[in-house]
């Protein structure tokens, strides 16, 4: 008696283009893993996603970090994305009013929607944040994972502001594809169906930095928490062979996945 569905059966749940996408390309790929690449430059970002990919469902980026962005780092990454199999998530976490995104999301220096399949954003502002970052996302089948609760100490998304979360992407479940999150097991009604959950603040031990990041092991964010992707950062690109520490995150990460749908 399987106690949750497969990635396959719950693509079939979701409306959003950019969760059915993720959700086959983890079941056929056999990996739910997705690197937090918080290096310092675009040109270590874009080596990193190149040896890394062959590894990862995703890749996380912070175009922010990098002194060296330029117009043609879009094109670059989607190029490295589509040959290795993964989607692009810009960690952008947008805060503002809908009129406001609009313009961050689409145009600026870093014009996220052009080449990031996935982006996020907090629910403070209310649900027109979701609307604006809609109006340019959702046709060019972009998808948007809201941030629900957080992996820092002391995080104030918990409770009513999770559960408000959770009501926002049942309002738009074309253009919300799931949630950034800790422990959506306890969710439950909610947990197992079309929307994906991502959890950040992994590493093999549990701990944490001096900055408030709290980690999680894969096999508790996994089976115990009932997460979808494990985001790893600095356990995989500080390890001395990053390559060497993504295949392990990886099959720690299947291997969880493999447990909570036959357990
Ligand atoms: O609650 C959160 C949400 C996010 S997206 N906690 C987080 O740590 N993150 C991001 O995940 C954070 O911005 C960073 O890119 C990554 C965690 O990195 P690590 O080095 O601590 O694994």
């Amino acid at each position: 008696k399987p106690t949750r569905m497969s990635y396959t059966a719950r693509s079939e749940l979701t409306d959003n283009a950019c969760a059915k996408q993720l959700f086959n390309l983890m079941e056929t790929k056999k990996t739910n893993l997705c690197v937090a690449a918080d290096v310092n430059t675009a040109k270590e970002l874009l080596e990193l996603a190149e040896v890394l990919g062959p590894e990862i469902c995703m890749l996380k980026t912070h175009c922010d970090l990098y002194p060296d962005f330029t117009e043609s780092f879009g094109e670059q990454l989607m190029a490295i994305a589509e040959k290795h199999n993964f989607m692009i998530f810009e960690d952008r976490k947008f805060a503002d009013i809908g009129n406001t995104v609009v313009g961050q999301y689409s145009s600026g220096v870093h014009k996220i929607a052009d080449w990031s399949h996935i982006t996020n954003a907090h629910i403070v502002p209310g649900s027109g944040i979701i609307d604006g970052l809609k109006s340019v996302g959702l046709s060019k089948g972009r998808g948007l994972l809201l941030l629900a609760e957080m992996s820092s100490k002391g995080t104030m998304a918990k409770g009513e502001y999770t559960e408000a979360a959770i009501g926002m992407a049942a309002q738009h479940p074309d253009f919300v594809m799931g949630f950034i999150s800790t422990n959506p097991k306890a969710w439950k009604a909610e947990w197992s169906k079309g929307l994906i959950n991502m959890t950040p603040g992994v590493q093999l031990q549990q701990g944490g930095d001096a900055m408030g990041q709290q980690y999680n092991t894969p096999h508790n964010v996994i089976v115990e928490n009932g997460s979808d992707v494990i985001i790893v950062g600095r356990g995989i690109y500080r390890a001395a062979d990053p390559a060497a520490a993504a295949k392990e995150y990886r099959a720690a990460g299947w291997e969880a996945y493999q447990t909570s749908i036959s357990a």
